[in-house]
């Protein structure tokens, strides 16, 4: 009998969500940076083996509590997919677990589905022993499944999470190919893409004042042509996407030509721009353009 079912990725920004889903996959689907706030929309991907068939949803991190409408929007994400999924893969990072950490777990409690604990970026551990009296101390008396430590970075711990989603996953012919089947369109993709780049190549505070939208797209036979622009909500962040002499939105370029051309195995010509949208943070109409849907 084969199984198949849903699986959702939720947890506090940054403690590895989407390194775990793409290492996991063997597959880049999803961002990731050293900054919080990478991902901002829930991400599908699928992955089969012989007997079991799961689709994960990636999703944005929760973060503190603030009026900007970004915010507000990013953090309505995991609760727009706890309650249709079979499991939550509930991720913390090493022995750290702070009010919003906690606050997200009562969002994941508040679903019925099957739920496992990730403790994630267990190489940073210092002293492997701590993890059991922290796991006794908080999460004894929730009701997990089963805990898992892992390594998203180094894979480790992850054929554990494998096994302890096929126990759980509901009994299903798969819904979907095992091959040549991607969720998310190119479009995405590309400007996902040049979203990692930029976001990796800025300062602290100018990554999640970033969006990239694609203005022109043409694949041919040899080659992609692209044009994009980098949007940002200050003058000030614009003089920094760009550099000096151009030189910060060049590299930024060139570093997304070379992950796109060897995705999808063309020569790429990718022209970049930088442009101010005051405050488009704030300001829904924009955020929709900018895909960051309510
Ligand atoms: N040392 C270590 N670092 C990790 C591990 N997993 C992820 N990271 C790092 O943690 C940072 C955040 O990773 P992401 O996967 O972008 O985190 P996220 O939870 O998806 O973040 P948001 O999308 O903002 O919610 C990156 O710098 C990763 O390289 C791990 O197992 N060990
Ligand atoms: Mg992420």
């Amino acid at each position: 009998m084969k199984r198949c079912g849903y699986a959702t990725i939720i947890g506090k920004t940054n403690v590895g969500k989407s390194t775990f889903l793409n290492n996991f996959l063997d597959k880049k689907v999803s961002i990731t940076s050293k900054k919080s706030q990478t991902t901002r929309s829930n991400i599908y991907a699928v992955k089969s083996t012989e007997n079991c068939q799961t689709i994960f949803i990636d999703t944005p991190g929760t973060h503190k509590k603030t009026e900007k409408t970004i915010n507000k929007i990013l953090r309505k994400k995991p609760k727009e997919v706890i309650h249709d999924v079979d499991v939550i893969l509930f991720m913390i990072s090493g022995t750290k677990f702070d009010d919003v950490d906690q606050e997200t777990l009562e969002i994941v409690n508040s679903s019925e589905a099957k739920k496992i604990l990730l403790i994630n970026k267990i190489d940073l551990l210092k002293d492997k022993n701590e993890l059991f009296p922290f796991v006794e101390k908080i999460f004894l008396k929730e009701n997990f499944e089963s805990i898992v430590p892992i390594s998203s970075k180094k894979n480790e711990g992850l054929d554990i999470v494998q096994d302890e989603l096929e126990k759980l996953m509901p009994e299903n012919d798969f819904f979907y190919p095992t091959e040549g089947f991607d969720f998310q369109s190119q479009t995405f993709e590309i400007t996902e893409t040049i979203r990692e780049k930029v976001i990796r190549m800025l300062g602290d505070e100018l990554p999640y004042q970033t969006a990239v939208v694609l203005d022109m797209f043409e694949d041919q036979q040899n080659q992609i042509n692209l044009n994009a622009t980098i949007y940002v909500a200050k003058e000030s962040q614009k003089k920094i996407v760009i550099g000096e002499e151009g030189a910060k939105i060049k590299s930024i370029g060139t570093k997304a030509r070379m992950d796109l051309e060897e995705k999808y195995k063309k020569k790429v010509f990718l022209s970049l721009w930088c442009k101010v949208k005051k405050n488009w943070i704030n300001d829904p109409v924009t955020l929709e353009s900018f895909g960051i849907k309510n």
